[in-house]
């Protein structure tokens, strides 16, 4: 059996698991905060996620995607034809990299400051953050001209990887604009519709319940 450590909103931690959800792998989440012992005896820079595989010890999502498109059988998240594996996984980078940068701090404004940590959000981090988002947005806007990340290619690592990020922004914001961005807006409902994600982001919505709820709000 595999075991994920990591945390259910954490966004790295989610993105394996919609991998894992999609491709119809069991695992066991073993909850473990980012910079624990637990976690850095796993990981030297103490990040989430990390699989365990028996005795084989994977740090970090991409790798731990990889990891499991040879280990385990299911749905290839890896195009095979070499241009649209090209285009996954640089999307996937510009995932992990700068929509990540684009997004962390609506997130960290509007739930982790006020829901775990008892603290206002920063509107003036919000508004700085707003260009950065929109050219990150509208490059993405771009990318889907064909309707698909990766057209023909089904899904890939690169909607998981997107995906996990555009949710933490949703979960601060509530929506991507679709006035804006509609074709990304409308992309991202598509994919939180698929089983493999309906599952996980509901049970990420009753932890953001769970947490407001104890702050009174
Ligand atoms: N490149 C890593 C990034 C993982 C990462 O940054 N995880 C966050 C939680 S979502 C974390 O552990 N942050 C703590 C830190 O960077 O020290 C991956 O893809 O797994």
């Amino acid at each position: 059996m595999l075991t994920l450590y990591g945390i259910n909103l954490s966004t790295f931690t989610r993105k394996v698991r919609l991998a894992l959800a999609e491709r119809g792998i069991a695992y066991t989440l073993q909850t473990a905060a980012m910079g624990s012992p637990q976690v850095r005896a796993l990981n030297p820079l103490g990040r989430i996620p990390v699989l365990v595989d028996g005795d084989v010890v994977v740090p970090d999502s991409s790798v731990i995607i990889a990891y499991l498109e040879r280990a385990c059988p299911g749905p290839a998240l890896y195009p095979a034809h070499a241009p649209a594996l090209a285009r996954a996984l640089w999307l996937e980078e510009y995932a992990d990299t700068r929509l990540r940068e684009a997004t962390l701090v609506y997130f960290a404004e509007r739930v982790v400051k006020p829901l775990f940590q008892g603290k206002a959000g920063d509107a003036a981090a919000l508004a700085a953050a707003e260009p950065l988002r929109d050219e990150a947005f509208g490059y993405l806007e771009e990318q889907l001209a064909g309707g698909e990340l990766v057209p023909g290619a089904g899904l890939t690592v690169a909607d998981v990887a997107v995906g996990a990020q555009l949710i933490t922004y949703v979960q601060a914001e509530a929506a991507i604009d679709a006035g804006r961005w509609p074709r990304l807006a409308a992309w991202l409902d598509r994919q939180r519709q698929r089983p493999a994600w309906a599952g996980i982001l509901a049970e990420e919505a009753q932890s953001l319940a769970a947490a407001r709820a104890r702050r009174g709000g």
